[in-house]
């Protein structure tokens, strides 16, 4: 694994993807999340394989579907042969990339694009983070795909109704939310509506930003990805390879201290706590906070 792939610990980061139906707001998703917007206006518009995202200030390349690594040019990345293109990788300094990776994949059903351009990417990541339009949330096709998820991905996964600023009576969103609730049940870690429109024009504006839904989304997801960490820290293995996450490793036993120094005497945290609470996670919640909090 190159160096760009992990962390600085050299422990890799948990892999969050962006997936669901075309347009269903999962590359506006990603530019919320990193505060930028990393590819080219017209890009949008354009095919492209999965875009995997990291920390760090590397040239951007191509991993062709044979494992070989080719320099690809941002302003040029309609040229990328899609088919033959395992996955974009691009390297940017975004706080939200110093605690997770992003992979923003292509819509599941593009009649123009073979569905194993993103399948092959599956058994590279930890959670997903699904888009659906609020307008025809959680189609047929939506759902086989999420059927076939293994379990330890869904546990951890979220589902946002996006666009949801397209409903425009409180009668349709509650209906929406009900039946979308209703038929994923089980299915996800937690859903959420939200309007990525309203919450990239709320700015600074914090009672804006929460009543787009991505307050509570946000908030949720720093969670989603502190759990992500503790679990991603005791398996190489992507959670896709894992059945559950039962079968991941107990975090290693603390070792048993002697009852002296098991609580201070100032009644503060005893070192066994102090022990326990490592490695911290206050720096991870503090950054996605801060560049949540700025989006
Ligand atoms: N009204 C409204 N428009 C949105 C919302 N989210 C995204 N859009 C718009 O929907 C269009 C498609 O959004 P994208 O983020 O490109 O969707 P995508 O899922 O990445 O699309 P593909 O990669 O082509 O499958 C863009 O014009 C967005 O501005 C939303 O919550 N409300
Ligand atoms: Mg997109």
């Amino acid at each position: 694994m190159s160096v760009g792939e992990t962390s600085s610990g050299g422990r890799r980061k948990p892999r969050i993807a962006l997936m669901g139906e075309f347009s269903a707001g999962k590359s506006t998703l990603s530019n919320l999340l990193m505060g930028q917007r990393p590819l080219p206006e017209k890009v949008t518009a354009t095919r492209l394989s999965p875009v995997w995202i990291s920390y760090g200030t590397r040239a951007p390349y191509r991993v062709a579907t044979d494992g070989s690594k080719e320099p690809v040019s941002i302003e040029d990345l309609e040229s990328i042969p899609v088919e033959e293109t395992r996955s974009i990788r691009l390297f940017l300094e975004a706080d939200i990339l110093e605690v997770c990776d992003l992979i923003d994949f292509p819509g599941i059903s593009d009649p123009n694009m073979s569905s194993s351009v993103w399948e092959r990417m599956l058994p590279e990541v930890d959670a997903v983070i699904w888009c659906t339009h609020a307008t025809q949330a959680w189609r047929q096709s939506e759902a086989a795909v999420w059927e076939d998820m293994p379990q330890a991905v869904r546990e951890n996964s979220i589902l946002l109704i996006t666009r949801f600023d397209k409903l425009n009576n409180e009668k349709d969103r509650g209906r929406v939310i009900k039946r979308v609730t209703r038929e994923t049940q089980g299915q996800f870690g937690a859903i959420f509506p939200v309007s990525l429109l309203q919450a990239i024009q709320a700015g600074e504006n914090y009672d804006l930003w929460d009543a787009s839904g991505a307050g509570p989304f946000t908030a949720h997801l720093i969670d989603v990805i502190e759990q992500l960490t503790a679990l991603t820290a005791r398996t190489e293995l992507p959670l896709y390879n894992v059945d559950s996450q039962t079968d991941i490793p107990q975090p290693v036993a603390t070792p048993v201290l002697p009852r002296r120094v098991q609580r201070a005497p100032d009644g503060g945290r005893s070192a066994r706590e102090r022990v326990q609470s490592e490695p911290s996670t206050e720096d991870t919640v503090s950054s996605v906070d801060r560049i949540l909090r700025s989006s």
